[in-house]
């Protein structure tokens, strides 16, 4: 979806949703995102100012085959659903097929591991398509939000090595800054850091490929809760999250419209 004022050739954020199938709560707030986008603009002067300068590219759900397959068949299933002559095993993770390192790190080779890196990079039509979409906009896409769940961090690159990324403190003063703006809804703490050291080493991922294509502001959040209830956050939950998390984004967005 493309969320825009009339118009054309305006720097851009981009946010997906849903890259892990059983992550439920992610797709609901790009949902809510959007809601909230068209809804408030005109009222609210911070997404009326960020519309206003900004377009928003949302992808409600990547991996849309794994999305319906939690549905149907396995409420736990991650990966997609792509299938492939020579093993019974289907799918591969869509954040370990993206072309950042990878398969070196933090991922599996074996088709039947839920980490599974894929036959080569952007194997998965998922992977290849929105990794085309930043490619072609790379021009104009000045930030590369993915909403995953669970275990309430924000993490930056790098996953893929454990070297600081060139924009290591500005990523880390804005991660801050957002977890902050999030906390103040309803107290809920996030950890910030780059993903190697706050979750753990992991290479294909999407942020560390689009920060490496030179997209500065790259950020993984990993929403609610902390363990609990885990992928099956109930539905009491599901407003608050989005409502806090909207805080953060709406931080990162505002920093990256007032630092490009
Ligand atoms: O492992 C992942 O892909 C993410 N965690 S999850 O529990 N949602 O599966 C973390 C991704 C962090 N970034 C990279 N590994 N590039
Ligand atoms: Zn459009
Ligand atoms: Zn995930």
């Amino acid at each position: 979806m493309h969320i825009k004022k009339t118009g054309s050739g305006k720097n851009a954020i981009f946010m997906d949703c849903g890259i892990h199938a059983r992550e439920w709560i992610s797709p609901a707030f790009c949902q809510w995102f959007v809601k909230e986008a068209v809804s408030t603009y005109g009222s609210d002067p911070q997404m009326t100012s960020l519309l206003d300068q900004m377009d928003v590219y949302v992808l409600p759900v990547i991996n849309i085959d794994g999305y319906q397959y939690t549905h149907t068949s396995n409420r736990m299933w991650r990966k997609t659903r792509s299938r492939k002559s020579g093993t019974s095993c289907i799918g591969a993770d869509p954040n370990r097929n993206f072309n950042a390192g990878w398969c070196t790190l933090g991922a599996s080779s074996n088709p039947c591991s839920d980490t599974f890196c894929g036959y080569s990079p952007e194997s998965e039509i998922e992977v290849k398509n929105v990794a085309d979409f930043i490619r072609k906009n790379k021009g104009i896409i000045k930030a590369y939000l993915t909403i995953h769940s669970y275990s309430q961090l924000l993490l930056f690159p790098y996953s893929y090595t454990y070297e600081l990324a060139a924009d290591h403190s500005e990523l880390m003063k804005v991660a801050e800054g957002a977890s902050s703006a999030l906390r103040s809804l309803y107290g809920t703490r996030y950890t910030s850091g780059p993903g190697a050291t706050t979750i753990y080493p992991a290479a294909g991922g999407s942020d560390d490929w689009a920060y490496d294509l030179g997209v500065k502001y790259s950020y993984t959040f990993e929403l609610r809760d902390t363990g609990r209830y885990g992928f099956l956050l109930p539905e009491s939950q599901i407003q608050p999250t989005c409502e806090e998390t909207m805080l953060a984004v709406k931080y990162i967005a505002a920093y990256v419209q007032k630092n490009i």
